[in-house]
């Protein structure tokens, strides 16, 4: 038995995220995730709410409320909706958890003794009009590398390039819009990522197999310019991990805490920590080497904007510790998902968000979709034209229209039994042989991450089954040999559940409607086809099932277009 650690990018607690959000990391996490349990591997699969930082700071000052008060609310109501599209993570954490403060102080001792850590006195913005610095994104301005308008200070969401806020064309504070900024002197620490660079430059040249997307980020912020830079680790906030604690060795934090971004990452550990408190369970044989983390395959999921905390600043902090901390071992990432023609937009709540689609639809629709359009070597798109066509051909005419159709004529011809009779002939040896190739190719893609191809091969999967109903046509062959069709009705019985086990991953849901219908079914992973088709035996009761998925009518489609298009308040 295998064992896996896997890992999604840890949402960002300010607010709901949108469908884009989710297909670059939650949802592949889980169906890589959902995946490896079926085939019987051990699997820890950790998400978190990551809430610390300006982004936190910033929206509980919107709604009013306290920043703990308001990162509580928002995490519960995140993990409802998580729980809505199905995700099944072992545990999602919080990154203010006491874990999370204790393991990010702990890393920040081991990087000083190590001597990665340098005590900077630097200027920063500073905001007379709000009385105080302006980290992060509480500065605003041009990116000096894209001309983007609306640069936030740590990084361009345009181009992605990592900024410091003395960077920006323009700045003005996000608190008040003010202009009226100067540079004051203050004392930060800073992480040596540049003492870390040939060995994080050796460590990724070692990922031949990784996402060319994943390692080109890498090696462009390893090389491009003056090479890797030191990153300061410190900021002039409130909440957070402090900076100065007991045992520091260092003085004169007081009043501030480590960056988002450093703590952000430990949290995946931390997370782990935090499902020991809640099942008992061993965390340190998932994330220590030498505590039975050394056969551990460690695979993250991620946005391509955040490739860069992943690929250097979070393994500089693992390395740079020294101590037997489990490393990365795939990084899987992502383009972005566009909108109809645009981008989604949190700020401008343009797009479908979590929570409406499944006030839409189940979560089955839409993980279907943005899993089988999953922006891996481009950006992709979402339109509602493309939503409607794949939801209604795939999920509704192929597997869907395969299950009624075959438990409605059994129903009809032979009751709620797996029919007795007749025998199998070249027909089923053909499709048992083409079963057999696309099962393998469908676990290729999975172990490979290639999710679009595993989402098609699972696609003609069920066109198989289909195209063996139509060209073996029960239905014809019972009026002259009912024996035949009983042979025909019982093999396409069997490939409910393989249907089922197969597609869990993509649509857990319709997975277990199918399971159910088959009296609970599961007789584990397809190895060999032959013998799957033969697990339920005449005489094996099943029952109908309800429309497993509708269709998406045309005034559903424009009616939803026009209600996405614009502004969520
Ligand atoms: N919260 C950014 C994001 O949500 C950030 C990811 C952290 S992963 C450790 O895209
Ligand atoms: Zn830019």
């Amino acid at each position: 038995m295998a064992r896996h650690l896997i890992t999604s990018a840890i949402p960002y607690i300010n607010g709901i995220k949108h469908l884009g959000n989710l297909v670059g990391s939650q949802l592949p996490a889980d169906l890589f995730a959902r995946y490896q349990r079926a085939r019987g591997n051990e699997v820890m699969f950790i998400c978190a709410t990551d809430e610390h930082g300006t982004p936190a700071e910033l929206a509980a000052a919107k709604a009013g409320k306290p920043v703990a008060e308001y990162c509580a609310e928002m995490h519960e109501v995140q993990a409802k909706i998580a729980e809505g599209f199905r995700l099944s993570f072992d545990h999602f954490g919080r990154s203010s958890s006491p874990q999370n403060h204790r393991l990010t102080q702990h890393f920040a001792v081991k990087l000083a003794e190590a001597g990665l850590i340098r005590e900077v006195s630097e200027t920063q913005m500073y905001s007379k009009a709000d009385g105080r610095f302006l980290p992060d994104r509480y500065i605003e301005g041009t990116c000096p590398n894209c001309g983007f308008e609306s640069a936030r200070g740590d990084q361009c969401d345009n181009c992605t390039k990592q900024l410091d806020p003395v960077d920006l064309i323009n700045p003005h504070s996000t608190i008040s819009g003010s202009t009226d900024l100067e540079m004051r002197e203050t004392k930060h620490l800073f992480l040596r990522q540049s003492a870390m660079k040939d060995r994080l430059d050796a460590w990724i040249d070692s990922k031949s197999d990784w996402p060319v997307l994943t390692t080109s980020i890498a090696k462009k912020w390893l090389h491009d310019g003056d090479g890797l830079q030191d990153r300061g680790i410190t900021r002039d906030l409130s909440w957070g991990v402090p900076a100065q604690f007991e045992g520091a060795p260092w003085s004169g934090m007081e009043g501030k805490v480590f960056y988002v971004w450093f703590d952000a990452p430990i949290e995946y550990i931390a997370a782990t920590e935090e499902w020991t408190e809640k099942t008992g369970g061993d965390w340190e044989r998932w994330w220590r080497t030498d505590k039975g983390a050394d056969d551990v395959t460690y695979t993250q999921f991620m946005g391509k904007d955040n490739v860069p905390f992943h690929t250097l600043s979070f393994p500089a902090t693992i390395l740079g510790s020294g101590e037997p901390w489990k490393l990365v071992d795939y990084i899987k990432s992502f383009n972005y998902l566009n909108y109809d023609g645009g981008q989604f937009s949190t700020s401008r709540g343009r797009g479908v968000f979590m929570d409406q689609a499944l006030e839409l639809l189940p979560a089955d629709y839409w993980r279907w979709w943005l899993l089988s359009h999953a922006p891996e070597s481009a950006d992709a798109e979402f339109t509602w034209e493309n939503f409607q066509v794949s939801a209604n051909k795939d999920l509704a005419d192929v597997l869907g229209n395969f299950v009624s159709r075959i438990t409605k004529f059994t129903r009809s011809k032979f009751g709620e039994a797996i029919p007795e009779g007749g025998s199998w002939g070249e027909q089923e040896a053909a499709l048992i042989e083409d079963l057999t190739t696309r099962i393998r190719a469908y676990e290729t893609h999975m172990e490979e991450k290639d999710i679009r191809k595993a989402a098609m091969e699972l696609r003609g999967i069920w066109v198989a089954g289909n195209e063996y109903l139509q060209a073996s046509a029960p239905w014809s062959v019972f009026k002259t040999d009912p024996d035949q069709a009983a042979a025909i009705a019982r093999l396409a019985l069997n490939l409910i559940p393989i249907y089922a086990v197969l597609s869990a991953p993509f649509i857990p849901d319709a997975a277990k409607n199918m399971l159910e219908a088959m009296g609970n079914a599961d007789r584990g992973w397809p190895g060999d086809v032959k013998t799957a088709l033969e697990a339920l035996p005449a005489g094996h009761a099943f029952t109908t099932p309800e429309v497993l998925f509708r269709k998406i009518t045309d005034d559903e489609r424009e009616e939803w277009q026009e209600r996405f298009a614009g502004t969520r308040d």
